[in-house]
């Protein structure tokens, strides 16, 4: 498959300003009848054929002005017609079989319904079509089907007409007046009921909402309908975003390649990120239906009424959103707790990936597969980048940015380039070489060292971009950071600064500091780096006690245990050494388990330890096996010395009735960390508490909390739990895809023997993506069982990809980058790895998304 390049962007030589779609509905058997209305584009360059993306279609019949048209071909499945004069109207139709589509790419059925995922490129498989994104078009969509089997018919914009027609079928007319590119069409039919409600725009529009789902699933929807109207008052007032159409659309899909997405008027979810109950969801399930529910909506305007150019600028929608959703949940959720989830994710997920052979820029150079570069990179980072502007620029500021983004580019296929003009002009920020954040890949590491003489205080700050692929020398990038200096004594500071590091290297000096005062850096994760000092231990701990930015005081404590773990896992420490280690640590989490002030929700985040991935990060060549066996031993050793403490705590959280405020909440969390320390010491004892919170749990987060501890340890409880939840559960897939990630992640000594048996059961099935995910994805992310030192674990997930890639490609690619770390992972196992990816790249036929993946990963 070619590459394709970011500088080889051309217009398309024909402007579409208006489509309309004809759908004759049937599972195994859709005709489509697509007609364009082109003429040519002035900024094109002239053409006397039009090329029409397809995949996978043929054309039936083909006319050009009305008249039948024969001369057409094909070349790599799209459609070359010629076209001669400046204006046409061009018919085709089409015939597709959404049953045998196990891709989820097009037009596919999922539970005897019908519906549609069209970004990046699965409109072709539907139509033949120019499917880019800076071709836009208004919709007009007509569909008809059997009434019994698809009483409720969708797409894009308002609904304007609907009947009857011959037996027993039924029709539907929508008319989306806002012109959009093609990865944005959708299309439901289906047997569906709605939970309806209504909201009135700033401006006085009346919107109708509803949130469609399967029958059984209608006392789950509450939670996403509120969820919804919360956002779209929150981008009045956030941003001064208002909703352009009558009604909005949300419909749950069982099987679905990913979270949501923000088409037209016309959300598609999978089911999980709109399903929730006290019984079935946890809280942490409810967290993120309002971040998905907020995104999508937030597209309407980042993403749909401005959007991409072309695919290489994709974080100008999902960079900005993936903020966008971040503010939203902060506002709910309190900023800092919230704050310390995105960092943990971002440095769990993104900063491998920055680091690994699958490192791309934020805006990539190239692709052969667009579907790859959904990525933590492109979402995550690409949101911190744009966090920085706002940084810098202050919320104001960067208020009238955005404003003046909206303003120029509404209706317009923008790029990166266009947001960060805008910023500038809007905001009143120079980000002449900030623009490298968008070019450059790799995760800054900036050295910090605090020199103290007489008065004065002295920071020197060095940055250093580690060469990735394709980039093997970096310039320095402008990185803002958020800092305060401590007073020993008082414990107090002078007030925090904002310095920003244009250079390699910066000295800025400090007076009035008759004693050496203690520096908090990167307060509130400014900016996404890495950050390399030698804190004492006793700084630390200060930090961890007093920082009044609640970021810094939990990343004050997560440095505290990756100073000590990464020592241990790597060179290794002398008895002195790892006593003293252990006991700052004890203390320090001793302080947060009787700290008053502390709300719960605060207190658990900082009783989270780092989790092996980040430790392995930390290291240029990670041994998994002694990272596992370090943390653990940590683990046991607090649950040593703290298990009186962690017993109170989690009966005193115990005691607090389900609700959902804050409050109950923090209970729910604390409650289970507590107990999650006490597994890994008194494992009886643990069991004993563990089943005791299972049989006693009113909801899903204390139920789920407990059935955690327990699949890790080995006792009778285990079994009988999870043979209840089991049973309890067995007709709700989203339960079960739990029930199957519980096993997969467990620290249980014979997790990987569960992972074989579990594939192997009758629930699990290649066809669906959220099963798949659920046994495999914890699988990966279970690093004591994925780096079993046999190799196994790679084996099995190799397998799964070469089993999966003919079904759905898309889903199997993104089993690979856990096999892509090979090169900062021991040489007994990284050999392991890489021999598996020689396997996978050895398969004939594979599709061309794990073929991209397998080859990079290579190297
Ligand atoms: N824009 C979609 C993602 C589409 C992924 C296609 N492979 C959802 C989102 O980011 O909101
Ligand atoms: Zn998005």
């Amino acid at each position: 498959p070619p590459l394709i390049r970011r500088e080889d962007y051309r217009p398309f030589p024909w402007l579409v300003p208006e489509i309309v779609l004809d759908f004759d509905l049937g599972l195994d058997r859709t005709i489509v009848r697509s007609t364009l209305t082109v003429a040519r584009n002035a900024r094109g360059d002239r053409a006397d054929t039009i090329r029409l993306n397809g995949d996978g279609l043929s054309p039936r019949r083909v006319a050009i002005d009305g008249a039948p048209v024969n001369d057409w071909a094909m070349d790599e499945g799209d459609l070359v017609l010629p076209l001669a004069g400046d204006a046409h109207e061009i018919m085709i139709e089409t015939e597709i079989d959404p049953s045998a589509n196990s891709q989820l790419m097009g037009l596919y059925a999922s539970n005897g319904m019908l519906c549609t995922q069209c970004e990046a490129e699965g409109f072709r498989r539907i139509a033949f079509f120019p499917d880019r994104p800076d071709v836009l078009s208004t919709y007009r969509v007509r569909m008809e089907g059997s009434r019994t089997q698809f009483p409720v018919l969708l797409s894009n914009g308002n609904a304007v007409a609907h009947g009857e027609s011959d037996d027993g079928r039924h029709w539907a007319e929508w008319h989306d007046p806002w012109p959009k590119p093609s990865y944005l069409f959708a299309l439901v039919a289906g047997d569906l009921v709605a939970r309806s409600d209504r909201f009135t725009t700033m401006g006085g529009r009346e919107v109708a909402l509803n949130v469609w789902v399967r029958e059984e699933d209608l006392p789950r929807t509450e939670h996403a309908m509120e969820s919804l109207k919360r956002a779209m008052k929150w981008d009045e007032d956030a941003f001064g975003r208002e909703y352009d159409l009558d009604q909005f659309n949300i419909v749950a899909v069982g099987d679905f390649n990913m979270g949501a997405m923000e088409n037209k008027g016309l959300n598609i979810f999978n089911t999980k990120y709109v399903l929730a109950d006290p019984e079935t969801a946890t809280d942490g399930d409810y967290d993120a239906i309002e971040g998905v529910i907020g995104h999508e909506y937030f597209h309407n305007w980042s993403g749909n009424r401005v959007t991409c150019r072309d695919w290489f600028q994709l974080s100008l929608k999902e960079g900005f959103t993936v903020l966008r959703d971040q503010l939203f949940s902060q506002d709910l959720q309190g900023e800092a707790v919230k704050r310390i989830e995105d960092v943990r994710v971002l440095r769990s997920v993104q900063f491998p990936e920055d680091s690994g052979p699958l490192a791309h820029p934020i805006r990539p150079d190239s692709f052969r597969e667009i579907s790859n570069f959904y990525t933590a990179t492109v979402y995550n980072k690409g949101a911190e980048v744009i966090r920085m502007m706002r940084t810098m620029a202050g919320p104001e500021a960067f208020r009238a940015g955005t404003d003046l983004y909206f303003d120029r580019h509404d209706g317009e296929a923008a790029t990166c380039e266009d947001f960060v003009s805008a910023m500038e002009d809007g905001a009143g920020l120079d980000l002449g070489t900030f623009r490298r954040w968008y070019s450059q890949a790799g995760t800054p590491k900036v050295s910090v060292e605090l020199d103290h003489r007489g008065n004065t205080a002295t920071l020197t700050l060095r940055q250093y971009v580690p060469p990735t692929p394709g980039q093997p020398a970096k310039q320095p990038m402008p990185i803002p950071l958020r800092l305060a200096l401590f007073d020993r004594a008082s414990g107090t500071h002078a007030g925090e600064q904002l310095i920003v590091l244009e250079d390699a290297e910066a000295t800025i000096a400090f007076d009035g500091f008759a004693e050496r005062p203690v520096l908090s850096i990167n307060r509130g994760f400014s900016a996404p780096i890495s950050i390399e000092r030698q804190a004492s231990r006793d700084d630390l701990v200060f930090l961890a006690a007093r920082d009044d930015d609640a970021f810094a005081r939990a990343e004050a404590m997560q440095e505290l245990v990756v100073g000590h773990l990464v020592a241990a896992a790597g060179e290794g420490l002398d008895a002195s050494d790892r006593q003293q280690g252990q006991d700052a640590i004890a203390e320090a989490l001793a302080a947060v388990l009787e700290d008053s002030r502390l709300d719960d929700l605060m207190r658990g985040e900082l009783m989270v330890l780092p989790g092996e991935a980040y430790l392995a990060e930390q290291m240029l060549v990670a041994d998994p096996g002694r990272i596992h066996r370090e943390r653990e031993g940590l683990k046991r050793w607090l649950a040593g010395e703290l298990g009186d403490r962690l017993r109170t705590l989690h009966s005193r959280a115990s005691a607090v009735p389900y609700a959902l405020d804050r409050k109950a909440r923090g209970a729910r969390k604390v409650k289970t960390l507590a107990l999650s320390y006490l597994a890994a010491g008194d494992r009886e004892a643990a069991a004993e508490l563990a089943a005791r919170q299972y049989d006693a749990a009113d909801n899903m987060t204390d139920r789920q909390g407990a059935l955690m501890a327990l699949c890790g340890l080995d006792s009778a409880a285990r079994t009988d739990r999870l043979i209840d939840f089991y049973r309890r559960h067995r007709s709700n897939a989203l339960v079960i895809d739990k029930w199957f990630s519980l096993q997969a992640m467990s620290l249980h000594p014979a997790a990987i023997e569960h992972v074989k048996a579990l594939r192997e059961h009758q629930d699990f099935t290649l066809r669906n993506p959220n099963r798949v995910r659920a046994l495999y994805m914890a699988f990966a992310g279970n690093p004591h069982a994925f780096h079993t030192e046999s190799g196994e674990g790679y084996r099995l997930v190799a397998d799964l990809i070469l089993d999966l890639d003919p079904i759905n490609a898309q889903t199997a690619a993104r089993f690979v980058p856990p096999l892509g770390r090979w090169r900062r992972i021991e040489p007994g196992r990284a050999a392991l790895m890489r021999a598996e990816l020689e396997r996978i790249a050895a398969a004939p036929g594979l599709s061309r998304d794990t073929r991209e993946q397998v080859e990079r990963s290579l190297g």
